[in-house]
């Protein structure tokens, strides 16, 4: 009976080690300098930004941002033309070498927050988490600043 017990613990613990995700490069991945901008309200899209640091030898690739802070929560960059007009548009699939830094950052790449779920507050926090391509996903604590911020805190 007792052999028996120890038995099913053995297994079970197997189990979960060979089920995890085998993880190719996004668990080098670090971020810093995470931060976002208080809303008004639910009507307009909300913003993230940060630096995404690929601290490993190996590629990784992010594919998807998730949040439940808003429905549609997208990787935009903003470029600006010629006649200094900005616009924006969603980027596919972000590519980050091995020591390469992506930075989201307000005139460039950002994470868009779509359809709030509700106002972004001062002094609030959200987290965001990235998914890469070989399943790895990281969740980022995002504070929420002023309407008027214009970088990280510190
Ligand atoms: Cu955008």
């Amino acid at each position: 009976m007792r052999t028996t017990f120890a038995g099913a613990v053995t297994a079970l613990l197997l189990t979960v080690a060979l089920s995890g995700p085998v993880l190719a490069g996004s668990e080098d991945v670090v971020v810093e300098g995470a931060w976002s901008r208080a809303s008004i309200g639910t009507n307009r899209p909300g913003a993230a930004y940060m630096k995404i640091r690929n601290t490993g030898d190996e590629a990784v690739t992010l594919t998807e941002i998730r949040t439940d802070i808003a429905m549609m929560p997208e990787i935009h960059r903003t470029s600006t033309n010629d006649q200094g007009v900005s616009s924006m548009a969603p980027v596919g699939d972000i590519k980050i070498g091995p020591g390469e830094t992506v930075a989201l950052e307000p005139g460039g790449l950002h994470a868009m927050l779509m359809r709030l779920q509700r106002p972004m507050a001062e002094g609030d926090r959200f987290q965001l988490t990235l998914v890469f391509s070989d399943g790895g996903e990281l969740v980022v604590d995002v504070p929420i600043l002023g309407i008027a911020a214009r970088g990280p805190e510190g």
